[in-house]
């Protein structure tokens, strides 16, 4: 039977990718490099620094900047997002995620945060759903980020939950891939050309339904 969930945030949870777009947007404009929300999509789920070397290898001729140029956009980036989430209610929950949370509470199996992302705690308890969650994996002690196994094995591991016996939510292709390669099943929310390792795909969270899923992961 299932021992655990582990839940990505951002596109599963809640919609911060739009917050990311407008605040990399921000910063792709100050340093005049193009930035589109079409090239956004390719950073769901990656790391701050990853993201910012991908826009930045994007651009023609690519800007060459120091360490410590990198850390300091990165930083600039993150206090233009944190500016945004502050407005975050739990009205911006997506749809069906508080029934989901509730149905696998009420059948006593675990819950861990998956986030690549350092501002996830801030976000959870905006959302007012923190006390759902048994654990919160800390982005910033991961050192290798999705598609990389880690951050979920981590989550598992917290929970003391056997991988073989764990679902895992996302809806980037990154995440998807992270969650096989850790050896649990793989929830995606998206289209099935994004999603092409996923074990059970939905099209929205509206659709997350727990039974359905369980009843997949049981075939
Ligand atoms: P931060 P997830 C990811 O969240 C986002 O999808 C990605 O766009 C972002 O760059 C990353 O978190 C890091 O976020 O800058 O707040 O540390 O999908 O893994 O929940
Ligand atoms: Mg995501």
């Amino acid at each position: 039977h299932i021992q655990a969930v582990l839940f990505d945030l951002d596109g599963v949870i809640t919609d911060t990718a739009e917050y990311h777009y407008l605040a990399w947007k921000k910063l792709a404009d100050e340093l005049q490099v193009p930035f589109d929300r079409h090239f956004n999509e390719a950073l769901k789920g990656l790391s701050r620094m990853d993201s910012l070397k991908k826009i930045l290898e994007n651009a023609r001729p690519e800007p060459s900047f120091s360490k410590e140029k990198l850390s300091e956009l990165a930083d600039r980036k993150n206090e233009y997002y944190k500016e945004l989430i502050r407005q975050i209610s739990p009205a911006d929950l997506l749809p069906g995620i508080h029934n989901l949370l509730e149905d696998i509470k009420e059948r006593g199996i675990k819950t861990a945060l998956a986030s690549a992302s350092k501002n996830a705690m801030f976000v959870i308890d905006r959302l007012g759903v923190a006390s759902f969650f048994d654990e919160i994996v800390d982005a910033a002690r991961i050192q290798h980020g999705k598609p990389d196994p880690e951050i979920f094995l981590t989550g598992a591991r917290k929970l003391d939950a056997d991988p073989a016996f764990c679902i895992g939510i996302e809806d980037a292709e990154a995440g998807i891939q992270a969650i096989k390669a850790a050896g649990m099943f793989a929830v995606g929310v998206g289209t099935p050309e994004n999603m092409k390792q996923a074990d059970f795909l939905v099209e929205g969270t509206q659709d997350l339904d727990f039974e359905k899923i369980e009843s997949a992961f049981l075939l």
